[in-house]
């Protein structure tokens, strides 16, 4: 069994679309295993993209990414990281193949819907980010 963070973004949220998400992890076979609703801040996401900090369009993610609340989620799985990444689909919207989260739903590189963790080593990181506090 592996463990993964999803987050549903704020735009997830906006349009209705997480149960329609949901479906989508569950349906492949995977748990919740925890989900949590939280209203994210700029020092929480100055770690969670320390990665793209010193890109043009970090400033615009981090207004995206406070814009509303997001649903935190472990899911559970056997190579629950790949897989689940493979659900949601490529980063840039253009590129997400039809019949993945992204590629279906997204219409904004920016505005994607959803996060997974990148790796395992990354994914109890992420869980420890925003799953310890309650
Ligand atoms: P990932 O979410 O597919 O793992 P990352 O490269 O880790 O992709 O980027 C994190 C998030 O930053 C993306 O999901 C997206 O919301 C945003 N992002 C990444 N690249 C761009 C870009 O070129 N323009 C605008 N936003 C971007
Ligand atoms: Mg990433």
């Amino acid at each position: 069994m592996e463990r993964t963070c999803i987050l549903l973004k704020p735009d997830a949220l906006k349009r209705r679309l997480a149960g329609r998400i949901i479906a989508r992890i569950e349906d492949k076979g995977y748990i919740i295993a925890d989900a949590r609703m939280l209203q994210l801040d700029e020092a929480v996401l100055r770690e969670h993209y320390s990665h793209l900090a010193d890109q043009s369009f970090f400033p615009d993610i981090v207004k995206y990414m406070v814009s509303g609340p997001v649903l935190a989620m472990i899911v559970e799985g056997e190579n629950a990281v790949e897989g689940t990444r493979k659900i949601i689909g490529a980063t840039r919207f253009e590129d997400a193949a039809a019949g993945t989260i992204r590629g279906d739903y997204a219409f904004s590189t920016r505005q994607n819907l959803i996060h997974g963790s990148d790796s395992a080593e990354s994914a109890e990181i992420e869980i420890g980010r925003f799953f310890a506090r309650r």
